[in-house]
Order: C-alpha cells, then structure tokens, then sequence
C-alpha cells in the first residue's frame, strides 16, 4: 500500500515536469536548438524590420506596426522551453545559461517586461513610446546576448 501511494505521488510530480521538460518536445537536442535559433532568426526579422520606422526613416503605419509587433510577442515566447538540459553542445548558448539558470531567467524577464512595453505602445499607436520600448526590447537582447551567447 506505501509502495503504491509512493509510485502514485512520483507520478503525481514526474509527469508535469516531463510535460514541461524540453524532452516532451522535440526528439533530440539537435531539434531543440534548431527550433530556438529559428526563433530568434524570426524574431531578430521582425524585430528589425520595424527599425527604419523607429529611426524616421520610413513612415510610421501604425496598423501594420500593430500586427508585426504581434507576431513578434509571439515568437518571443517561444525558445525558452527549448534550452533544455544537454542541449548545449554544438550550440552558440555558454554553459551559463544552465549554470545561471537564474541570471538567464532574469534576463529572459527583462526581454519580457520589455516587450510588454512594445506591445501596450503598438497598442496605443505612440511612435514615441515604441521608439523608448524598442530601444528597451534591444538592450534586452544585446545584454542577453553579451551574457549567455558565445561570440561569433
Ligand atoms: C536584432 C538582433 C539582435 C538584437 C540586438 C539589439 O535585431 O538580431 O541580436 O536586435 O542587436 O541590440
């Protein structure tokens, strides 16, 4: 009767964590890094795009300033889950994302508390508060960069 109380709470905690883990989402480490740097290929696309306007060297349509913001907070949500453990190797991450784990989050909370800046000022169509919230977003970027990514 313990034992099986015993297997029922292991169960209890090691399934949401394998639900979570970047094992219940792709096959291999190679999968997980592939699926994280796609994510910042698209979010460094749609990130710069918007760039020109910022700088005034392009006009600011605020409707499709709108949407592309959009479509940025939702990649940027997405490769967290793929830093999984062991899915360093052949890599650009430093093993500091795993053994910061906290400094890495934090960093990630920056980028997200950024972003939630861009998104209220796409929202509200004010070029002024973009132009301060997309200079937010990419100090957020760089100084993750600068701290987790190996140098190229
Ligand atoms: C980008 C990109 C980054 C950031 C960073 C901002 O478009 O690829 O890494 O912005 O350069 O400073």
């Amino acid at each position: 009767m313990k034992k099986i109380t015993l297997f029922a709470v292991a169960c209890a905690v090691a399934v949401p964590l394998l639900a979570s883990s970047a094992y219940a989402q792709f096959a291999k480490p190679e999968a997980a890094i592939n699926y994280r740097q796609s994510a910042m290929t698209l979010m460094a696309s749609h990130f710069g795009r918007m760039q020109p306007v910022f700088k005034g060297q392009a006009p600011y349509d605020a409707a499709a300033i709108k949407a592309n913001v959009a479509v940025l907070q939702t990649i940027a949500a997405l490769p967290w889950a793929a830093f999984g453990t062991g899915t360093q190797k052949d890599s650009n991450a430093k093993p500091d994302v795993w053994t910061d784990a906290a400094g890495f989050k934090a960093a990630q909370d920056k980028f997200s508390t950024a972003m939630t800046q861009l998104v209220a000022a796409a929202d509200a169509g004010d070029l002024d508060k973009l132009r301060a919230a997309s200079g937010d977003v990419g100090s957020a970027c760089k100084g993750c960069h600068d701290k987790f990514q190996v140098k190229k």
